[in-house]
């Protein structure tokens, strides 16, 4: 059968490399487990599993080591030293009396451990005086599911939902599994498994009991299962007459239905909600807030250690407006005042996942009320999953970001580990990009993006190249020139697809599915979901004002930050776009007039899309051909879109500039 990409990075190939395979199966005899945990027996079943693939030999296991050495040990509980280093779910692995030592606080630790120690071995490192100390940075690293009982996914481009929701209780599909060793890899420790825009129906008994089924795969890995919840339940599930937070019949049917959720999921993550946002409902439906909402729901969580996540993704349709400023208006006034169960998701930019946005200014801004993130793996913006865009240097550009909040080096990562404000509940989202594909997510390099949202989730200090190298490694191959032309494609692949979809700060140019470009788009039933909204191309210039003189978003950053965006002439230009309206003729820091610049990146990005097919070809006598063309095919696509998206803006733009393309490059016909 062809290597369709199933196994993502858990491959476990058998090592080429003899005399490194000897050397770790000489550090690999035996493996002893004392204890007998589900997610103890998923790590030595792991273990197990790579090792057999890597060095092609069944390695037993033992109740312990006794005196015996040249294996690998797998512990529960440290003390000393090793414990003062750990967190509840950090692991160290060690050389210790000849044996390979992998320690946790927790079987969970240990687990994380495993799977690190596997990656060592994957990835062709020596083990002979392995340490290695790692502690997740956050507590709460999850994948929210945008999949509805139907099958299908909201912004999903790899087939339908992975949940066969017809199938469930009874039937649980193998693949659910690999979906939780493939998670528990990378540290991931949460599920929401439905669609923020969610169904009541997903709260009913006939629902919970498939979500149990679920729940109870996932446990082994120590994954835990949350729900997206429909704000008016109480009404269309329940029979209310309203689902008013305030109300008493309203408040006992959330207490109720969180304590029948229990029955079935004794170990239930938690509730996220999207309320009052996009036309969902929510509490200001009864005149209610934020607050009330969150804090009723955090009520009836109150006696399980469940979390409620609530969303800060919310925009008026209103013309005069600036959405960019919504989400921050609506949910600092409200800082301090949540239940400490309650944590705000924020979305990583102001607007929505655009493929470059500046960091949301709500980051820093609520240092009372703890703030995770929220990224896209979904490549909704991003050319779904035809484009190439590796991600991790999105996340990081956000996460890197300095919110000055309590002075220079106050990251939006530190605000989101918590070590900023001293927040207890720390979280990072991603909106996955998983489905039914074969090979999970449609392209098989945005698997890349999945790996790397956990590994960051993990440890928010690792960088962009070494998570590509990594991956790279593990799934594609080892050949390292092979390994250097996939890395580079990576890295550079954000960059080129921003320049030709949205250089230089330019936002959201397209209405309806998110994929073609429309930037004359100006009608919509929503005054805000129109494309002129947010370029404001005119006979001037180019560019949404939102300095003093516009809609002044900017003074919803700490000064600091405004000042690096504020002016016109030094703003740089990435950000250029959405702070400032720029005339046509304006002579930007490359020496090029703003038109110009524009014309500049829009070719220039359509042919660096030769460039990363040139790239793959190169690699290409190291990849599974099966994987390689399935990726070439992709290439070529945007390659074509590429230009598509090219000739589009500059047609349109030309109207209002009225400038000719300049040379070298070829005006679109
Ligand atoms: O970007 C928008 C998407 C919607 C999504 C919404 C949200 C789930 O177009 O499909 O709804 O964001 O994040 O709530």
């Amino acid at each position: 059968f062809a290597d369709d990409g199933y196994r993502l990075w858990l491959k476990y190939d058998r090592l080429t490399d003899a005399t490194v395979r000897s050397g770790y199966a000489r550090s690999a005899q035996f493996i002893a487990v004392s204890g007998s945990s589900p997610v103890l027996k998923s790590a030595t079943n792991e273990l197990q599993l790579g090792l057999q693939g890597l060095l092609g030999t069944t390695v037993p296991t033992l109740p312990s080591a006794g005196t015996r050495q040249g294996g690998i040990v797998l512990t529960v509980g440290v003390s000393g030293a090793d414990a003062n280093e750990l967190n509840e779910e950090g692991y160290r692995i060690v050389k210790r009396q000849g044996n390979i030592l992998v320690m946790g606080k927790t079987d969970v630790g240990v687990l994380y451990g495993t799977f690190a120690l596997l990656r060592q071995l994957q990835t062709g490192q020596s083990v002979d005086a392995i340490n290695l100390v790692s502690s997740p940075k956050v507590k709460l690293r999850m994948l929210n599911h945008w999949d509805n009982p139907n099958g299908t996914i909201e912004r999903g481009y790899a087939g339908g939902s992975l949940w066969k929701w017809s199938e469930l209780p009874e039937t649980i599909d193998p693949r659910y599994k690999d979906y939780a060793r493939a998670n528990a890899s990378l540290g991931i420790n949460g599920t929401v498994v439905n669609n923020v825009n969610a169904s009541a129906r997903m709260l009913t008994g006939e629902y919970l009991q498939k979500v149990a089924a679920l729940a109870g795969v996932m446990r082994p890995y120590g994954i835990k299962v949350y729900l997206s919840v429909y704000f008016a339940a109480p009404k269309t599930l329940g029979g209310l007459k309203t689902s008013d937070p305030l109300d008493p019949e309203v408040r006992k049917w959330w207490t109720d239905k969180t304590a029948e959720i229990h029955r079935y999921i004794p170990d239930f993550g938690g509730f996220l909600v999207k309320a009052n946002s996009e036309g969902e409902p929510g509490p200001q439906d009864y005149g209610r807030t934020h607050v009330d909402g969150a804090n009723m729901l955090a009520a009836a969580m109150k006696p399980f250690p469940g979390v409620v996540i609530w969303r800060a993704f919310v925009y008026k349709a209103d013309p005069t407006g600036d959405r960019f400023k919504a989400a921050y208006e609506e949910f600092t006034p409200f800082d301090g005042q949540f239940d400490p169960k309650v944590i705000v998701q924020v979305k990583n930019g102001p607007i929505d996942f655009q493929p470059r946005e500046p960091f949301s200014p709500l980051f820093g801004a609520m240092p009372k009320t703890p703030l995770g993130i929220e990224f896209q793996l979904t490549q909704e913006y991003l050319g779904f999953a035809t484009h190439l865009v590796y991600e991790a240097p999105v996340f990081k550009e956000c996460l890197e970001s300095d919110t000055y909040a309590a002075g220079k080096g106050s990251t939006v990562a530190r605000v989101i580990d918590g070590s900023l404000h001293g927040y207890s509940q720390t979280l990072m989202a991603g909106v996955a990009n998983t489905g039914s594909d074969r090979n999970w997510t449609g392209n098989p390099l945005a698997q890349a993006n999945w790996y790397a949202f956990g590994r960051i989730a993990w440890d928010h200090t690792l960088t962009s190249a070494a998570i590509a190298d990594e991956w790279v490694n593990m799934t594609l191959t080892r050949q390292p020139q092979a390994v250097s032309h996939v890395r580079a494609m990576l890295l550079r692949s954000r960059d080129i697809y921003v320049d030709y979809n949205a250089p230089i700060g330019l936002s959201r140019p397209w209405t309806g599915v998110h994929f073609a470009p429309e930037p004359w788009q100006n009608k919509s039933p929503r005054p805000d979901w129109t494309a002129v909204y947010y370029h404001r191309a005119d006979s001037v210039g180019l560019g949404f004002d939102r300095t003093a003189t516009g809609s002044n978003a900017l003074a919803q950053y700490r000064p600091e930050v405004r000042r690096q965006w504020e002016n016109v002439d030094n703003c740089p230009l990435p950000y250029l776009l959405w702070f400032h309206h720029v005339p046509w003729t304006k002579q930007l820091s490359t020496g090029r007039t703003l038109w110009d610049e524009l014309c500049t990146r829009f070719y220039t990005s359509a042919d660096s899309v030769r460039w990363l097919q040139q790239e793959w070809t190169l690699a290409k006598p190291a990849l599974d051909p099966v994987l390689y063309t399935d990726v070439a095919g992709r290439l070529a696509t945007q390659h074509r879109e590429a230009i598509w998206w090219r000739d589009a803006w500059v047609l349109y733009l030309q109207e209002f500039a009225k400038k000719p393309v300049p040379k070298p490059f070829k005006q679109p016909e």
